[in-house]
């Protein structure tokens, strides 16, 4: 690429997320802005200036050697200064400010853009730094998105459905074969530390469900008791089970004898065929657990995303390296909700397997820890500082990712509980040969 090229492809990127930071905070009013939805989430206010915030340090500050803009107000949005459901009584920018702040140091930003030379310091080496930073927004906008779905009152997103499912008959499951993939990258010019180095893992033989867990198998999981049936739950699962009395994913009611769920404010039956999503990691253990499988670990997910059994080598994509397109998967916030299982035949990786980047972020059983010959970069709090913490991984990226947020690379994770993410999950089990 030349210099041209990728210093039009950031400020492309950068244009994206804003786009959608402004559609995701002028779609409600000043209130709700301001208003704490959940004591799980930040004000949309903090959000957007946060964004404004990170932007400042690392491309107007560092990169670009400039003067400070606020640094008054580091310490306000500060993620590890104060805790999500403290930060609606901070002394916030109010709706005006935030939005002012993040236009001028945008304004900055796009003036260090044109004068940095692209090259020549690590942290800018390829524009990671403008990556980086894409990315961040991007973060935030799928939190902000989080949000909404978690605001009580009359619907103000809006989008198209997304395509249909092909009418066709596909396997339930894919068997990958045992040995030796090159997992994580040192090559993705904007993958983040976690990712690096690309390294060699072996995998056992196993099984992958085709497609992610659809609501009508979750329901079947339902009826049969599983909520209530101990022996589907780890010892933790359990634990949590019964302490806040789980008894279907999160947004889901009773309606008479049937099960509605509320999405950006409407109320719908359940579409059976549709990825089940607000699940918890212990609620996605014991589903699988009662279908007679287990959740992949990450490893094994990334080997079902990246490699080609053809060539041995390991893709940016399922579908091979290039960026992904509206056809390939369901991202970006397009649609906002996840495609029946099935839909995206184009994405598909070599092997068959489905839907694996986009519609919902993936449980899986793995615990967030460093690949061999990690080194934090450029700051400790982005990965490292939750190494080894009580965090289990997500792959793939959700409906409400955005495409320079999520790769075959790209690593998420979330406590075992938390249900207001957009994560749902696929089944494994182990070949056996006997
Ligand atoms: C990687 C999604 C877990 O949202 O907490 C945003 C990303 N880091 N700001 C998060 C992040 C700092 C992070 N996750
Ligand atoms: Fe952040």
């Amino acid at each position: 690429m030349t210099t041209f090229d990728l210093r039009l492809s950031i400020a492309e990127a950068l244009e994206r997320s804003r786009d959608r930071s402004t559609q995701l905070t002028d779609a409600v009013d000043e209130d709700d802005l301001v208003r704490q939805h959940s004591k799980l989430m930040s004000p949309l206010v903090w959000d957007l200036a946060h964004i404004g915030n990170q932007e400042e340090l690392w491309l107007v500050r560092d990169v670009g050697g400039r003067e400070p803009v606020r640094q008054d107000i580091d310490e306000l949005y500060d993620a590890f200064q104060h805790a999500r459901a403290d930060r609606p009584s901070l002394p916030l920018l109010n709706p005006t400010e935030a939005r002012a702040y993040v236009r001028e140091v945008r304004d900055k930003v796009f003036d260090v853009l044109d004068r940095t030379p692209l090259e020549g310091r690590e942290l800018v080496d390829n524009g990671f730094a403008f990556g980086m930073i894409v990315q961040h927004e991007q973060q935030h906008d799928e939190t902000m998105l989080a949000t909404h779905q978690l605001r009580k009152g009359a619907p103000v997103l809006h989008a198209p459905s997304p395509p249909a499912a092909p009418a066709e008959q596909l396997p339930a499951e894919v068997f990958v074969p045992g040995g030796p993939f090159e997992m994580g990258t040192s090559l993705e010019p904007w993958a983040l530390d976690n990712e690096r180095p690309a390294h060699q893992v072996h995998v056992d033989s196993y099984w992958i469900d085709t497609v992610p867990v659809s609501n009508g198998q979750y329901l079947a999981f339902i009826d049969a008791g599983g909520y209530d049936d101990q022996r589907w739950w780890s010892e933790r699962g359990w634990a949590y089970r019964q302490e806040v009395g789980l008894v279907a994913p999160r947004f889901w009611q009773r309606d008479g004898d049937r099960w509605v769920r509320t999405r950006f404010g409407v109320v719908e039956p359940i579409p059976e065929d549709e990825p089940v999503v607000h699940v918890c990691f212990w609620e996605a253990q014991a589903y699988a657990a009662w279908a007679g499988k287990r959740l992949p670990t990450e490893a094994e997910w990334e080997k079902a995303a990246r490699f080609d059994p053809a060539t041995g080598r390991s893709r940016r994509y399922p579908w091979g390296d290039e960026d992904p397109t509206p056809e390939h998967a369901n991202l970006g916030q397009r649609h906002l909700r996840p495609a029946p299982v099935g839909a995206y035949p184009l994405g598909a990786s070599p092997l068959g397997v489905r839907q694996l980047i986009g519609d919902v972020w993936e449980w899986l059983d793995s615990d967030f820890q460093p690949y061999p010959g990690f080194r934090a970069f450029p700051y400790r709090e982005y990965s490292e500082v939750f190494f080894g913490g009580d965090y289990k991984m997500l792959r793939g990226g959700s409906f409400g990712t955005d495409k320079a947020a999520v790769r075959g690379t790209f690593r998420n994770w979330d406590h075992p509980i938390r249900r207001q993410i957009f994560a749902g999950f696929r089944c494994a089990r182990d070949h056996r040969r006997d």
